[in-house]
């Protein structure tokens, strides 16, 4: 986690916006992979109000659809699934959309992300309502995610064999 945050903090792209309480840093994009026809976005939401506030929704033009997603382990398996209610963003707090964790989904995008897009995307807030973020692509940060799910399942793996693991 310690890396992610500070790749973040020295990404030199982020977008950011302000409408009522809620501000966005430090958000980028992602294609899946170079063939996937999915891409995701991360973020810091922050909301400066008092009191919490919560994403229930994204849009774009970019794909079919925007989902707000999450990863979940089912039986040591990554997995990432829609959340229905979308996300808590406490007050006077932040709440971090992040690989391996919360994110926005764009599901069947229309054309492949290039380094440098510029992806207009809406977030609805319940309280806040809707703000407009303009989210920069760095496909940079692809090459990160890869290594990390490299490094996680060399964990994981590691784990199974200390916990003796059935044989094949
Ligand atoms: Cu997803």
């Amino acid at each position: 986690m310690k890396t992610i945050l500070s790749l973040a903090a020295a990404a030199t792209l982020f977008a950011s916006a302000a409408a009522a309480d809620i501000e966005v840093h430090h958000a980028y994009a992602i294609q899946s992979s170079p063939v996937a026809p999915a891409g995701a976005a991360f973020m810091v939401i922050m909301n400066t109000g008092d009191a919490d506030d919560q994403l229930i929704a994204a849009s774009s033009d970019v794909s079919a659809r925007t989902e707000l997603h999450t990863h979940i382990m089912e039986d040591g398996v990554a997995k990432m699934r829609e959340v229905e209610g979308g996300f808590t963003i406490p007050a006077q707090g932040h709440h971090e959309l992040a690989r391996g964790a919360d994110h926005v989904m764009f599901l069947g995008i229309n054309e492949p992300f290039e380094d440098g897009d510029i992806l207009h995307v809406t977030l609805t807030f319940r309280d806040a309502g809707d703000v407009e973020v303009e989210i920069p692509v760095d496909l940079g940060q692809l090459s990160n995610m890869n290594a990390m799910s490299h490094d996680e399942m060399m964990e994981s793996e590691e784990h199974k064999m200390e916990h003796g693991s059935d044989s094949h």
